[in-house]
C-alpha cells in the first residue's frame, strides 16, 4: 500500500479509453465477427464495460499494489481481460474467444479464466461480500503468524448500483462490523440503472448513511473536476442545483439525447444557467453535464490516494452507463450492442485503423504510445496467478470417541476437542466458525480450548466474574472460532473466504461450518458460490431430518441430500456410526487439501444410537467410496436392505426381523449416496467417452444380487436420495423416506407417523419380496 510516483493523468485518460475500446470490441468481435455455431445470442455487457473503464483504469494502473485482491463486477469481466491484454498477461486468442468454449469467461471465473482472478462473480452481490470476509481472513492468517505484514493487501469489490439491492450486502455489513474489519474497498459503479431499468431516487442518500453506520467511511464522486469548475462560472451554482434536484430517469434520458436537449432542458428548467449554455457549443455541452465523479481520472486518483489508510471505505464513484458510446444513458442498454457501424465510428473516433483493432497501443501517437506502456509495464499489480497450495498439513489418524452409544453430532465435538489437545499443524489450522449455533451443533468443548478469534481481546464477562458456565469464551488474536451472527448466507461466505485462504493469501486453512441442516437452504447460493470458486470447506449440518424428535417441525430438513446430490465440489457423506464419521472426517481434512479434492459435507444427527461391532477394517474403503454391506448378501440372494445415517438401528433391526424369511438378505450401509451416483454417472461417461472404467462401486456392491432382487431403501431425507439405485442394475425399489414434514414427537411418533420405523420397512420388504 505504499506510494508511487505522481500520476500521469493524460496516460491513464488514454488508458481508459483503451479499456473502453477493447471491451467493447472484444464483445462486438464475439456477436458481430465470430462464426455462429449453434444462431444463439453471445451477448456482453458494452454498457456495463464503459460504465466502469476509468474506474478501473485509475485502480489497475495507479491504485492497486501487488498484495490487493479484486472482486470485478461480472458484466465488467471483458474490462479485466483488457487491463491483462494490456500488462501482457492475456492473449488475443483469449479475447477473440470471449464467451466460447475455453475462452475468456463471460464472467471473471478464478478456476476457467486464465489470468489471475482473484474472486469469481457472476451471481450479483455474492462478490462484493466475499471481499468482506477476505479481509477478515487476511486479519485471521495475520494474527496468527500465517502472513507477514508486507504480504497483506485491500480487499476491493467493484460493484453495480444495483448489487446494493441484495440482501446479503446488509447482513455482510453488520457481520463486517461486529468483526472490525479494515483493508477493504467497494467502488459503486453508481450509474442509477440496473438491468431493467433506472433505479429509484428515493434510496439515494440512504447508502451513505447504512455504510457510515455500519463504520465505513463514504466517499461520494459525484462531479468531475470539469463540472466543479463549471459550478465556479456565473449560472454555475444554478446548475449545481439542477444536478442534485434532476431525477435519475431524466438524467439518463437527456444524456442518450445529448447536447441539444440539455441545452433545451436546461434553458427552460434553470435559465440563470444561460451564461454556462453561451460559451459551449453541443458537444461541449454534453461533456460537460457527463463529467461525473466516476468518469473524472483525477478526481477518482485523488479519491483512491486520500484513502491510504485501512478504514474500510465506501466510494460512490457517479456514472454513466454507456458512457462513451451511442447508447449512453438509454435505460434499456444494459445488453445493448454496437451496431457495426456504430463500433467503426468509435474505432475511427480513436484513430484505430481498420485490422488493427486487437494492437494493443494503436492510434495512439508515438509519445503518448510510450507514456501508457510505460504505466502498463510499470503496473504494480500481481501479474501472476497464484500456486494453489496442497497437502500442505500431515493428517492424523483421526481417533475414534469411545462410547457404546453415541450420536454423530457428539462424536463430531469429541473428535474436534481430541484433536485440540493432540495439536499438531492440522489443529492449528483448523478454523471453525457458525452463525450462532456454535452450542448446539456441539462446538463448544473445541471453542473452550481454541477461543474465539478476535483482533481486540475479548473479555469473558462470566468466566471473570465465577458464574458457572459450560462455555468459557474469551476472545483473542490466537482464537480458532469465528463466531458469526444468525445469517446462514454469511456462513457460507466465510466458508469461501477461508476455503480459498491459500489461493489468496498462501496459506491453507482448514475451515469447518456449522449450521442445523434445514438452514443450509437459507445460503444455497452462497453455497454454490463458494463451490463454483473451489474454495474448500468441511460442512457439517446437524441436526437433520425429523430425527431431532421434539424439537419440531421448521428445524426438521428433507432435501439437503438431493441439493448435495445436484451440488458439484461438495461431497456428501452420511455417517451413521463414531468410526465412520472419524473415517470421514480424516478424508475430508484430507480433500480439503489435495488438488483433485473437493469441499465435504456431513450430515449429522443428535440421535444417540448403539454402535456396532467391527470383526475387521474391510469395511472402511467402502465407506469412503460411498457404501459397504454391513450384513453381506449371499450371492443370489433376492432381496436387501439398504439405509443411510441415524435409521441404521431400524434398519437393523428390519434386517434381523426378516433374515429367516428371506435367505441371505443383505443390508447395505450407504455412507454416500451422492459418491454412488458419481461413481454410476461416471462409469455411463465412460463408455460413451470409450475411456472406459471398471465398474463403479455402487454397481460392485449390488452385482452379488439377483437381477429380480428388490431393494426397500430407508433414509431420513427425500426417498429419491436413494431411489434410483434400483436404477443400476434394474432392481426394483421400494423407497422409504420422508416427503412431508412438521410434525414434533418423539421418534418413535414420528418415526411411525413418517414410516421410517422397522414396521415400515418389514412392511415394504413383504410387499416387495414376500
Ligand atoms: C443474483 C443475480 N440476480 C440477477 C442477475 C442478472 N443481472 C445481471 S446484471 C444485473 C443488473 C446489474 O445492474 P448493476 O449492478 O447496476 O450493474 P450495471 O450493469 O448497471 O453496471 C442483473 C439483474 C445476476 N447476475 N445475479
Ligand atoms: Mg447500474
Amino acid at each position: 500500500m505504499l506510494k508511487k510516483s505522481p500520476p500521469d493523468l493524460d496516460a491513464l485518460r488514454l488508458l481508459e479509453e483503451r479499456l473502453r475500446w477493447l471491451s467493447a470490441w472484444t464483445i462486438h468481435n464475439a456477436n458481430h465477427l465470430r462464426p455462429s455455431t449453434d444462431g444463439l445470442k453471445v451477448g456482453g455487457h458494452q454498457a456495463s464495460c464503459a460504465s466502469m473503464t476509468a474506474i478501473m483504469a485509475a485502480l489497475y494502473f495507479h491504485a492497486l499494489g501487488p498484495n490487493d485482491k479484486v472482486a470485478v463486477k461480472p458484466h465488467a469481466g471483458p474490462v479485466l481481460h483488457a487491463v491483462h491484454y494490456l500488462l501482457g498477461t492475456q492473449s488475443r486468442e483469449q479475447l477473440e474467444n470471449f464467451r466460447g468454449f475455453g475462452g475468456a469467461q463471460s464472467y471473471p471465473s478464478r478456476t476457467k479464466d486464465r489470468i489471475p482472478v482473484d474472486f469469481s462473480t457472476g451471481s450479483v452481490g455474492l462478490g462484493v461480500a466475499v471481499t468482506a470476509f477476505a479481509s477478515l481472513v487476511q486479519d485471521y492468517l495475520l494474527a496468527h503468524g500465517m502472513m507477514q505484514p508486507e504480504e497483506a493487501g485491500r480487499m476491493v469489490a467493484l460493484m453495480g448500483d444495483a448489487e446494493l439491492d441484495e440482501g446479503n450486502i446488509y447482513e455482510c455489513l453488520i457481520e463486517a462490523y461486529k468483526h472490525d474489519i479494515r483493508n477493504c474497498w467497494w467502488i459503486v459503479d453508481y450509474n442509477r440503472q440496473s438491468l431493467d431499468a433506472t433505479t429509484a431516487e428515493r434510496m439515494f442518500r440512504r447508502f451513505d448513511e447504512i455504510f457510515a453506520s455500519c463504520g465505513w467511511r463514504v466517499v461520494t464522486l459525484k462531479y468531475g473536476k470539469a463540472l466543479e469548475a463549471a459550478f465556479a462560472e456565473p449560472g454555475g451554482p444554478a446548475l449545481k442545483r439542477w444536478i442534485d434536484d434532476c431525477a435519475n430517469a431524466d438524467y439518463a434520458a437527456l444524456t442518450y439525447l445529448g447536447g441539444p436537449a440539455w441545452r433545451e432542458r436546461l434553458a427552460k428548467d434553470a435559465p440563470e444557467t444561460q451564461p454556462l449554455l453561451d460559451v459551449r457549443d453541443d458537444d461541449s455541452l454534453a461533456a460537460l453535464m457527463t463529467n461525473l465523479g466516476g468518469h473524472d481520472m483525477g478526481a477518482l486518483v485523488e479519491a483512491f490516494d486520500a484513502a491510504q489508510d485501512d478504514v474500510p471505505t465506501l466510494f460512490i464513484a457517479y456514472t454513466i452507463k454507456g458512457f462513451g458510446l451511442p447508447f449512453a444513458g438509454h435505460k434499456d442498454n444494459h445488453a445493448g450492442l454496437m451496431n457495426p457501424g456504430q463500433i467503426a465510428a468509435l474505432r475511427e473516433k480513436m484513430g484505430i485503423a481498420e485490422g488493427e483493432e486487437w494492437a494493443p497501443w494503436a492510434g495512439l501517437g508515438g509519445n503518448s504510445a510510450e507514456a501508457v506502456r510505460a504505466i502498463a509495464e510499470n503496473s504494480r499489480i500481481a501479474r501472476a496467478r497464484r500456486e494453489r497450495p496442497w497437502n500442505q498439513a500431515e493428517v492424523p489418524a483421526v481417533p475414534v470417541p469411545a462410547g457404546e452409544e453415541q450420536s454423530t453430532q457428539a462424536a463430531f465435538g469429541r473428535i474436534l476437542l481430541d484433536l485440540s489437545r493432540a495439536g499438531g499443524t492440522l489443529a492449528d489450522r483448523i478454523v471453525t466458525t457458525s452463525p450462532d449455533v456454535t452450542v448446539s451443533t456441539n462446538l463448544g468443548a473445541w471453542v473452550n480450548q481454541r477461543g474465539l478469534f478476535r483482533r481486540q481481546e475479548l473479555a469473558d464477562v462470566f468466566a471473570a466474574a465465577k458464574i458457572p458456565s459450560a462455555q468459557k469464551w474469551g476472545g483473542h488474536e490466537a482464537g480458532q472460532h469465528i463466531e458469526l451472527g444468525i445469517a446462514e448466507n454469511n456462513l457460507f461466505l466465510m466458508l469461501a473466504a477461508l476455503g480459498l485462504a491459500g489461493d489468496l493469501f498462501g496459506t491453507r486453512l482448514f475451515p469447518i461450518g456449522t449450521v442445523y441442516d434445514p438452514f443450509i437452504a437459507r445460503g444455497l447460493d452462497a453455497l454454490n458460490y463458494a463451490c463454483y470458486q473451489d474454495a474448500r470447506f468441511l460442512l457439517v449440518a446437524t441436526p437433520s431430518g425429523v430425527t431431532l424428535g421434539p424439537e419440531g417441525g421448521a428445524h426438521q430438513s428433507i432435501n439437503p441430500p438431493l441439493i448435495a446430490l445436484g451440488q458439484p465440489g461438495l461431497r456428501h457423506y452420511e455417517p451413521a456410526f463414531a468410526d465412520e464419521l472419524a473415517l470421514l472426517m480424516e478424508e475430508a481434512f484430507r480433500l480439503i487439501q489435495s488438488p483433485d479434492g473437493e469441499s465435504v459435507y456431513l450430515r449429522l444427527t443428535t440421535r444417540s444410537i448403539p454402535q456396532v461391532e467391527r470383526g475387521d477394517d474391510r469395511w472402511k474403503a467402502g465407506a469412503l467410496a460411498g457404501g459397504y454391506w454391513l450384513r453381506e448378501p449371499r450371492p443370489g440372494t433376492e432381496a436387501a436392505l439398504v439405509y443411510s445415517g441415524a435409521v441404521a438401528p431400524e434398519a437393523l433391526a428390519a434386517w434381523g426381523a426378516l433374515k429367516d424369511d428371506v435367505p441371505g438378505l443383505g443390508l447395505l450401509a450407504v455412507t454416500s449416496p451422492d459418491l454412488l451416483h458419481r461413481g454410476w454417472t461416471e462409469r455411463q461417461r465412460g463408455r460413451w467417452d470409450g475411456k472406459g472404467a471398471g465398474a463403479s462401486h455402487i454397481e460392485t456392491l449390488l452385482a452379488p444380487l439377483a437381477p429380480t432382487a428388490g431393494l426397500v431403501t430407508l433414509i431420513d431425507a427425500a426417498p429419491a436420495s436413494l431411489s434410483w439405485l434400483g436404477g443400476v442394475l434394474g432392481h426394483k425399489v421400494s423407497p422409504l423416506g420422508l416427503e412431508r414434514f412438521g410434525q414434533t414427537g418423539s421418534l418413535p411418533d414420528l418415526y411411525r407417523e413418517y414410516r421410517l420405523d422397522v414396521h415400515a420397512v418389514v412392511e415394504a420388504a413383504a410387499e416387495l419380496f414376500l
